[in-house]
């Protein structure tokens, strides 16, 4: 099947009428979930009765959504404090399932849910997989990896909810992958947007894209560039959609992008966001930068208020142009910790990919970002892979697309970069999240 143009896309909306709600009835409808929610975290978990006796705030004084500010936050560190069920406002035989991180980092973070949240769950995937143009005629070949991760379970309870086939392939192998895809006819495939980079590459140099039936790519689960997305696009001819979630609040299907990739939206009836700044915590201006906060306002199993997601990103309310209302929250810029503090200047992993990818030929979007701190100076080496035909070429055009890209990164970050070349296929493939940093320094 072949990318479908935006002139020619069709656009279908699942719940019209919470999908392009007007603000004010919005409005309307988080205030009163929001009431409830927090009478009942006050009510059913001692943890947010502490904390919101420490800061002098009772059920009562939270009467709209405008009040959310008088609320305390939680963080990563209160969830591993109460590891593994201190947080839950239901007895734990309520709890139809538990999911966890993946675990790039740190300890293991645990969430609950009620069958009712898992429904919720499958029906906000459901609406992202409408939104990717899916229908209850598609075969959606899932390759995140199912388990404690969000992923697999994630995408294919939405694919449940919406009606059409899943086929759980879990992450891994990807001859087989290709393969099923060819043999099922899948239509549409969900993973990393770094192994789908991966797959794309693998399905054409096996000749098999124009075999495949695919149309459209559910990425996501770690940060990407739109350059990345036409990368994919172009290869597979499909049309790629960004989704983001995380398990603390539900997996996947927190937000998705439209065909108009102009930001994700966000499904703000079940989880209300604020975009804070880091440091003071006061709400940013439409449009600038801070970190993403959410509160869970329909969770039964483990409501959470005000959930620091440590993600950078920013938020636009203006009605966008495929007709939902839902707020869109921009492509995340890093996480207040993933990002790296390179001689003072602050470097995220998603700008080196967008220089990269800028570059065009001869550099292949896979690199590794490797900080070391030599004499008491941080150095920032970027390992390239560079495309087979430059590779073999001579020494003196390698030479030359090394300080391209040596200039390049420095326009972009803003500091002095090495840069190293590698063949063809030397940087570690991931079959989940891309690791793309390694800090030497021991900061
Ligand atoms: O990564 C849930 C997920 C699975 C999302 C499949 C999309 C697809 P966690 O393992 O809890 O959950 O990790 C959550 O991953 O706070 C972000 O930093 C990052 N992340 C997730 N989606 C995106 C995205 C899943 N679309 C953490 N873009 C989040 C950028 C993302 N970062």
């Amino acid at each position: 099947m072949a990318k479908i143009s935006l002139e020619n896309w069709s656009e279908k909306i699942r719940d019209p009428e919470i999908e392009c709600m007007s603000r004010e009835e919005m409005k309307a409808l988080q205030s009163e979930k929001l009431v409830k929610q927090v009478k009942n975290v006050y009510e059913n978990v001692a943890f947010y009765r502490k904390k919101m006796d420490e800061a002098g705030v009772k059920p009562e004084d939270i009467r709209s959504i405008d009040d959310i500010g008088k609320l305390p936050f939680t963080t990563k560190e209160d969830l591993r404090e109460n590891y593994p069920f201190g947080l839950l406002a239901v007895p734990q035989s309520k709890i139809a399932r538990v999911q966890g991180t993946s675990g790039t980092t740190g300890k293991l973070t645990l969430a609950s849910y009620t069958e009712k949240d898992v429904d919720v769950w499958g029906e906000c995937v459901a609406r992202a997989l409408t939104m990717a143009g899916l229908t209850e005629e598609d075969k959606l070949h899932v390759c995140y990896g199912y388990g404690l991760f969000t992923g697999g379970m994630g995408l294919d309870l939405g694919a449940r909810a919406l009606g059409c086939m899943s086929i759980p392939m879990s992450s891994g192998n990807t001859q087989r992958q290709l393969m099923c895809m060819e043999d099922f006819g899948a239509t549409a495939f969900a993973c990393t947007p770094s192994y789908a980079m991966y797959l794309a590459e693998a399905a054409k140099e096996a000749g098999v894209v124009e075999r495949l039936q695919l149309k459209a790519g559910i990425n996501g689960a770690e940060p990407w560039t739109d350059e990345m997305r036409h990368q994919i696009e172009d290869t597979l001819n499909v049309n790629c959609f960004d989704i983001y979630g995380l398990c603390e609040i539900t997996g996947p299907g927190v937000a998705c992008d439209c065909i108009h990739h102009k930001g994700l939206h966000v499904y703000e009836d079940h989880f209300f966001p604020e975009v804070l700044n880091p440091v003071d915590h006061t709400p940013c201006a439409e449009g600038e930068t801070g970190e993403l906060v959410f509160t869970t306002l329909s969770k039964e199993g483990m409501p959470l208020i005000r959930y620091r997601t440590k993600d950078l990103t920013s938020i636009e309310y203006g009605k966008c142009e495929c007709g939902r209302t839902l707020p869109r929250i921009q492509k995340f810029t890093g996480r207040t910790d993933d990002m790296k503090v390179i001689r003072g200047v602050n470097v995220f992993p998603t700008q080196v990919e967008a220089a990269l990818l800028s570059i065009g030929e001869g550099v292949a979007p896979h690199y590794m970002m490797v900080v070391d701190r030599e004499n008491n100076l941080d150095v920032l080496t970027v390992m390239v892979e560079v495309d087979e035909k430059y590779f073999s070429d001579e020494i003196r055009k390698l030479e030359a697309l090394k300080k391209k890209i040596e200039l390049a990164l420095k326009q972009a970050l803003g500091v002095a970069v090495k840069v190293k070349l590698c063949e063809p296929k030397s940087i570690q493939r991931s079959e989940g999240k891309a690791k793309r940093v390694i800090d030497n320094r021991n900061l």
